[in-house]
């Protein structure tokens, strides 16, 4: 078994600003993956052509959308191309906007992949719905092909259907995400249903909505700021009432188990937002979040079953 790894330090509009992959790769995660039995197939990050920020100015209200376009639709040939070769894309960010390659690489080599996305935010909204102009608000809608077509991401293929990808942990919805959702009956469990349920429940409610035969190969795209940002302050928008240290690791640690993932993605770890002591927690529990989701166990499972 191999697991790629794609370091992604990018950050729309701050382009570079995002050490989080380099320091998740720092902090040891190729050794920490290799000791779980991984071969880790890891080159340096991902280098990402200069594109000219004067002369990438916002359409509508897009803000960078041709760099965005350039780099996710990059990565998206990356994390495809290790697919195809039967690796684990394990892909580093950076923006959230990147997973709108990941997914896309992912649905190239397995069509029939659904998606998991862990956030406190839907990041469904349209070049119409909105108000930020962020493309990491936004790569949702454009895999499911919601929304009018923005030209400069004519490379991305509504190859995700809405009843192939689930939500947990929301708690930061936009009133036209809240729309978008209710008429696409996409699924989603908030901070509420992990309340009332508890974590365990909502896993297995949530794999039962997207797969519920067990036997879609299933993409995991971990938003780091789902945690709750007393565990992971070191993200660029921190919402309170979020996702503890074990609920995090458990939707990791019971989607391992069901033997199906084919990528993950860990995003939106920003060292450059907090004190070096915030940094440090996060990219700790960063690297913890992918060995749960590649297969570490807390006990060998044999000694309580
Ligand atoms: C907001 C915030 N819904 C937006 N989204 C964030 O900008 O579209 N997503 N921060 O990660
Ligand atoms: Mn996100
Ligand atoms: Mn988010
Ligand atoms: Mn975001």
């Amino acid at each position: 078994k191999t697991a790629a790894i794609v370091g992604c330090p990018f950050r729309c509009p701050r382009v570079g600003v995002d050490q989080g992959p380099i320091h998740l790769v720092e902090a040891g995660l190729v050794d920490q993956l290799t000791e779980l039995g991984w071969k880790v197939n890891f080159d340096g990050h991902h280098q990402f052509e200069e594109v000219n920020v004067a002369a990438d100015p916002p359409i509508g209200k897009l803000k960078n959308p041709r760099l965005v376009s350039k780099v996710t639709e990059a990565v998206a040939k990356v994390v495809g191309g290790h697919a195809k070769k039967g690796e684990l894309p394990v892909t580093l960010g950076g923006d959230h906007s990147l997973a709108m390659g990941t997914i896309s690489g992912t649905l190239d080599a397995h069509p029939d992949a659904c998606v998991i996305w862990i956030d406190a935010h839907a990041d469904i909204n349209t070049a119409e719905t909105t108000d930020s102009g962020n493309i990491h608000g936004m790569p949702v809608s454009f895999l499911l092909g919601l929304g009018s077509p923005v030209p400069e991401f004519s490379w991305v293929k509504p190859a995700l259907k809405p009843e192939r990808l689930v939500y947990i942990g929301l708690r930061d919805i936009d009133a036209g995400e809240k729309r978008i959702l209710k008429e696409n009956n996409i699924k989603a469990f908030s901070m509420h249903e992990v309340d009332k349920y508890g974590i365990g429940r909502v896993v297995e409610m949530a794999l039962d909505h997207v797969n519920p035969k067990r036997a879609y190969p299933i993409h995991l795209s971990f938003d780091v700021d789902a945690l709750d940002p007393s565990v992971a302050p070191s993200t660029g928008t921190p919402v309170r009432g979020g996702l503890t240290f074990r609920e995090g690791h458990y939707i990791c640690e019971a989607i391992w188990e069901t033997g199906l993932l084919v990528a993950l993605d860990l995003m939106e770890v920003n060292p450059s937002l907090a004190d070096a002591a915030s940094v440090q927690q996060t990219v700790t529990v960063g690297c913890s979040l992918v060995r749960a989701a590649l297969g570490k166990q807390l006990v060998r499972r044999e000694q309580v079953d």
